[in-house]
């Protein structure tokens, strides 16, 4: 008997709405997961075709036709989701040039998926461009990146040098860094064309006055680039108003490119 419930990627996705939850990252309904599945793993723990019902996107994205994702749903809380994986998350395949959405499981209570829906999908069919192994697309709100989007230059090779220096790691995790738009408004097309043309230099994007995106390999990459980022945030927000007596130069940090075979965006450190 197929039991979506024991698929390794539904299990996955519940832990990491619940760990983010318990990041703080996620207050009552905000932040939004998205994860390409693989036709033939979703096979193994549901039956199909058995399409519960359609939906109607609002745009058109032909790269994602046929293409299935787990998602979470619009206007549920992450601390729900392990209680009612079937009411808080939902299963699509996209359909008609990615103008129609099909349920194939999950959004049980006649609910449907992110209202950053397209954000999400945009941003997947820019980051497939970019690295066909990147499948998840992760929305969160994390209180020192956003307070950041207050007090600092919005200016992206600014804001990116500034969590390079805060943190050893930041340069090796995130070496394309960090973009960042201007407040947008959420939950339209506009937002996630301007979101995914973010995506195709950088697997960060801050949305300022709102949270932060990020897209990677799988659940646990993407996770630990936003904690990364934050981690950073944090540490700025801690020492912004101090006096600065010591940072990580170019010079280390070209050190750290050499050590761990990474290359930081290009013309974003001093030669
Ligand atoms: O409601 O985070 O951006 C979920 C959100 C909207
Ligand atoms: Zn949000």
């Amino acid at each position: 008997m197929k039991n979506i419930l024991n698929a390794p990627f539904l299990t996955e996705m519940i832990r990491t709405a619940t760990n983010m939850y318990a990041h703080g990252w996620d207050e009552r309904n905000g932040g939004n997961i998205s994860m390409l599945l693989d036709e033939a793993e979703v096979r193994k723990y549901l039956d199909f075709p058995a399409i519960v019902r359609t939906i109607p996107t609002g745009f058109e994205a032909p790269a994602l036709d046929g293409r299935i994702f787990l998602v979470t749903g619009t206007g549920k809380y992450f601390k729900n989701v392990q209680y009612d994986p079937a009411k808080n998350l939902g299963i699509v395949r996209l359909a008609k040039n990615g103008t129609e959405a099909e349920v194939l499981w999950g959004f049980s209570d006649g609910g449907k998926f992110t209202s950053e829906f397209p954000a999400h999908m945009m941003s997947h069919v820019a980051r497939m461009r970019v690295n066909p192994e990147n499948r998840v697309v992760m929305h969160c709100h994390p209180a020192n990146l956003l307070a950041m989007t207050y007090v600092h230059d919005l200016d992206e090779k600014a804001f990116t040098r500034t969590l390079w220096q805060m943190c050893t790691e930041c340069i090796v995790v995130f070496p394309d860094g960090v973009n960042v738009l201007p407040w947008m408004l959420c939950g339209t097309n506009e937002i996630g064309l301007a979101t995914a043309g973010k995506m195709e230099t950088a697997r960060l994007v801050v949305w300022a006055q709102h949270g932060i995106y990020g897209a990677g390999r799988d659940l646990d990459e993407t996770f630990g680039l936003i904690e990364t980022a934050e981690k950073a945030a944090e540490i700025w927000m801690k020492i912004a108003h101090l006096p600065l007596k010591n940072t990580i130069t170019d010079a280390q940090m070209h050190e750290l490119e050499s050590r761990f075979g990474v290359k930081a965006r290009e013309g974003w450190l001093e030669p």
